[in-house]
């Protein structure tokens, strides 16, 4: 190489998961498989976003617990923190400093139109409390600070990236080039699994029906158990066809089992012509179970070794910080607030 020529920066990748729940089927097939596929690739930063979590009540242990074991979820998944940024999103103040800022710049009528907002309204009607309601302009913040190129997601949260670009451009629109641009980043299959009970609603780790999630950390007997009570459809035809409309728990079910398997709907309908759901629901649970049985058994391990994790959130937050803070002094000069 020319010596004057300095090797090309890597892009950028950086997504985060609310410590709110257990991970699931839909975090690995939406979002994490994502990430440790490209881990290689891009320059990349992910977090549990413990800020997030708490527009609804936690219990506070729990809350801590979760957090370090989604960590080594994270890394059982192939992210290694060697390479990657793995990080707890308090240990970073300029998140919540940058999402003070994105507030007032974020529009009542725009946040008024988040789905996730509804649903979750919905859900919590006893607890619609202020954060809920400026939860994206908190993960604009959470995106913004580092510059990222791309920010891999499932299906449910592009709306979320979305309103980031938005608030993104205006400010910028104000003051100049200070954030760049982000494109969500979203599978071609598993962006958004379904329940394996009721399959015309999103697989959710908040999920009260527990056959109706997977979880990455369900033992293989369990897992195999949840996919032969999975519901599918009430049809005549009683055959295996993608048709997301008319059949949507047999489609969920094929999209889970491309997603595990990498092969496409016309070849999984094939293999399966004539054997009926019988035989395809089995397949499907043994397919998870080969993908997450690896995850699992690594978690178990690293959730051991406690100062191990520790100080992978610790370096972690180290090296966010640094990037972070740069892009908020940036910010804090722009809009005149006088520096210390
Ligand atoms: P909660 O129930 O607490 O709202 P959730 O299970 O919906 O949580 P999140 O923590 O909001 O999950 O999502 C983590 C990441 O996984 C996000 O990128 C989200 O888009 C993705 N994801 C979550 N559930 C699914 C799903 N069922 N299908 C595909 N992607 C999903
Ligand atoms: N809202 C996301 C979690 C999240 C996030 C982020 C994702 C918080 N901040 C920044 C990507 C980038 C969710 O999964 N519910």
């Amino acid at each position: 190489m020319d010596q004057t020529t300095k090797p090309e920066a890597k892009k950028v990748m950086l997504s985060g998961i609310q410590p709110s729940g257990d991970l699931t089927l839909g975090s690995y097939l939406g979002a994490i498989k994502n990430w440790s596929e490209r881990a290689e690739e891009f320059d990349c930063y992910y977090f549990m976003a413990d800020l997030h979590s708490i527009t609804v009540r936690q219990v506070p242990a729990d809350l801590r617990r979760r957090t370090i074991e989604q960590l080594a979820g994270y890394i059982a998944c192939g992210l290694d923190p060697e390479k990657n940024t793995l990080f707890i999103q308090s240990h970073v103040p300029a998140h919540a400093q940058l999402g003070w800022v994105l507030d007032c710049y974020t529009m009542f009528g725009e946040l008024s139109r988040m789905t996730q907002f509804k649903d979750k309204s919905r859900k919590n009607a006893e607890n619609i409390n202020a954060g809920l309601f400026t939860y994206p302009a908190l993960m604009a913040a959470d995106i913004l600070l580092y510059q990222p190129d791309y920010v891999p997601v499932g299906e449910d949260q592009k709306q979320h990236v979305e309103i980031c670009r938005d608030v993104a451009e205006r400010f910028n629109g104000i003051y100049g080039d200070v954030f760049k641009i982000p494109e969500p980043y979203i599978p071609k299959v598993g962006a958004r699994v379904m329940s394996l009970s009721t399959p015309t609603n999103k697989m959710s780790k908040s999920d009260t029906d527990p056959n109706g999630c997977v979880y990455m950390m369900d033992a293989p007997e369990v897992i195999a158990r949840k996919f032969k009570k999975a519901v599918t459809d009430s049809d005549t035809e009683r055959c295996v066809r993608y048709a997301p409309e008319e059949k949507p728990g047999v489609s969920n079910l094929m999209s889970i089992y491309a997603a595990c398997t990498g092969k496409d709907f016309a070849a999984i309908e094939a293999e399966f012509d004539g054997l009926g759901y019988g035989a395809f629901k089995p397949a499907v649970g043994d397919a998870v179970i080969e993908t997450l049985r690896p995850i699992r058994e690594e978690a178990q391990r690293l959730i051991k070794d406690k100062a191990y994790l520790e100080s992978v959130y610790r370096a972690g937050a180290e090296k966010a910080s640094y990037i972070a803070e740069k892009t908020l002094r940036k910010v804090y000069k722009k809009v005149g607030f006088v520096a210390r």
